[in-house]
């Protein structure tokens, strides 16, 4: 058996899309090649491929089995590569899995009809059985965690065997080389799943599509070890966990945290690490402990500083919770993305006000990051915020996806304006990653501000009423103006380091 798992090509210059390791298939790879079946990854994502350059490799390989990686952002990718699939005469059994797939089930299956099945959740042995099963002729269809088109519908089999995270072989690096080439992220799975159920994200649902409930932690010396292997053999020095959470629930949440950095020191890795966290999670003395183990940035979903908007989102947190973390992270000099979902269709020109007073302290905050706030809720197909508000009334079918209208069409304009204004310094933000760290953060902070002052401004204007063309044009002129001056301080600071080094 030959098989060939894909990630398709995903579109989107987002910053946030920094180049990043897709673990899911390594895991997967890992499995199947203890098992001595013949893998080959094709991150079509990574490797910039276009639908047709993706095809044509599959064709060309002649893989008895193809299986994609599918997200919410590439269905449509997968869709019109499969047709072209079709149109080269592909043979091999077609497979999908990941969250889109999972959550999703029925739809795929119905509107992609060269989608031979759907492995459902935490993939590795449910899709190990199906390989076996494929290999040696027999039927397949009522493996668990195995979906597939039947007469008279889909018949869909629940997982039955959640992976005990300790047992599983460490990932697969065959695209590691390429992401290290292109200056991107180490990928490293320390948990799976989470304890709560934020009603935007993905990751609960998923879990239990997947047969298993909560949080589960690999031990301490388990991840010790793929740490020092990746360092030996890889010579990595930086990696993100893409734990949802990296702290588990409660006290031995707190312990097993500890325990991970107290490995790290032990092995002496000289390593720098990132992780993603609650804000009721940060407390000094555990963060001060894992940035002496190599802590130099955290992702931190804050969401909102308006409680209203917390609770619909089922954070159960607060909004001081959300205060006291950032202050704790300052204090602790330790880098940190506060993760923002700030307009959600309800939401009034009040509680904008309330949030930019507070994004407007955070970015004068030293180790805050400067972008990342002005985000619109995306409402994910399966999440438990679709289901609340298609019981609204308000989504809007959008072939794969779902959209929403704003309750209030003033934020509408708002958001409308605001985002013609500020989608000026991406190229900008994008011309300063790769320098060095304190000047990058002085031109970070430039931005930040001349964002939230841009953001002020138009929110000022539309709370006193709509937005004349002159008023609007006034307003975009002066921006304009005050990044040239931004513009020539990044000039001179250029031209200044070209001289160095000519
Ligand atoms: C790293 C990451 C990324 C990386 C890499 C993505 C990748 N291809 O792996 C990048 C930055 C590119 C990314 C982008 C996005 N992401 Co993301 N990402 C993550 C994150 C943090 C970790 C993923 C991971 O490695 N998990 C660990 C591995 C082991 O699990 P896994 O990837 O799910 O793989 C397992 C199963 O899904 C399954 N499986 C996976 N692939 C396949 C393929 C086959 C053939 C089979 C059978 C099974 C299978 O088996 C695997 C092993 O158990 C998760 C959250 C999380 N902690 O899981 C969010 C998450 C997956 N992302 C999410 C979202 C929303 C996005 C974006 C849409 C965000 C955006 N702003 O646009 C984009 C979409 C990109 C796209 N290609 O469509 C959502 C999923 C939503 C959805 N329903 O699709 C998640 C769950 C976050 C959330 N809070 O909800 N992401
Ligand atoms: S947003 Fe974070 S805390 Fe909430 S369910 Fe997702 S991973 Fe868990």
């Amino acid at each position: 058996m030959n098989i060939a798992l894909i990630v398709p090509p995903y579109a989107d210059n987002d910053l946030e899309m920094a180049c990043k390791e897709s673990i899911g298939i390594c895991y997967l790879a890992a499995v199947l090649r203890d098992n001595d079946f013949e893998v080959t990854l094709i991150d079509a994502d990574l490797l910039g491929l276009t639908f047709h350059a993706t095809a044509e490799r599959i064709l060309h390989g002649k893989y008895d089995l193809v299986g994609f990686s599918v997200l919410e952002g590439t269905i449509e990718s997968v869709e019109a590569i499969l047709q072209l699939l079709v149109d080269g005469g592909l043979e091999s059994h077609v497979l999908l899995g990941g969250y889109f797939p999972t959550m999703l089930v029925e739809e795929v299956l119905k509107k992609l009809p060269r989608v031979d099945s759907v492995v459902l959740g935490e993939a590795e042995y449910s899709l190990l059985s199906l390989v076996i099963a494929l290999r040696d002729g027999r039927d397949w269809r009522h493996l668990p965690g195995v979906a597939s088109r039947i007469a008279d519908g889909v018949t869909i089999n629940p997982c039955d065997t959640p992976c005990a995270v300790d047992d599983l072989p460490f990932p697969e690096r065959d695209l590691l080389p390429e992401v290290l080439r292109r200056g991107g992220v180490t990928g490293v799975v320390g948990s799976r799943g989470c304890f709560e159920g934020c009603s935007f994200c993905c990751m609960n649902r998923f879990s239990q599509l997947s047969g298993v409930v909560g949080w589960r932690g690999r031990s301490p010396v388990s991840i010790g070890d793929e740490l020092e292997q990746l360092v030996e053999q890889w010579g990595v020095r930086a990696v993100s966990f893409y734990d949802g959470n990296f702290i588990g629930p409660g006290e031995q949440g707190v312990e097993r945290a500890h325990a991970i950095a107290d490995e790290i020191i032990k092995r002496n890795l000289d390593l720098h690490f990132a992780i993603s966290t609650r804000a009721d999670q940060v407390e000094r003395e555990l963060f001060l402990h894992l940035k002496n183990a190599g802590l130099s940035e955290v992702f931190i979903g804050l969401e909102s500083m308006t409680q209203r908007i917390l609770d619909l989102y089922n954070k159960h947190t607060r909004v001081e919770d959300n205060i006291k973390a950032v202050e704790t992270l300052e204090e602790c000099k330790i880098y940190f993305r506060a993760g923002f979902i700030l307009y959600e269709p309800h939401i009034t020109l009040s509680e904008i006000r309330e949030n930019i007073e507070f994004l407007a302290k955070m970015v004068d905050m030293h180790y805050c990051n400067k972008f990342f706030f002005f985000k619109a809720l995306r409402v994910y197909r399966g999440s438990l915020m679709e289901g609340k508000l298609a019981r609204q009334g308000i989504l809007i079918e959008n072939n794969w996806h779902v959209a929403y209208n704003w309750k209030h069409a003033e934020v509408g304009e708002y958001i409308r304006v605001t985002g013609q204004i500020c989608s000026q310094i991406i190229n900008i933000v994008q011309q300063i990653q790769p320098f060095e760290a304190d000047i990058k953060r002085y031109f970070e902070t430039l931005l930040g501000k001349w964002n939230i002052q841009v953001h002020s401004a138009v929110l000022l204007m539309i709370e006193h009423g709509a937005i004349s063309q002159n008023s609007y044009m006034d307003l975009s002129v002066k921006a304009a103006d005050e990044l040239k001056t931004i513009r020539k301080k990044l000039q001179r600071y250029t031209s200044i380091q070209s001289r160095d080094v000519n």
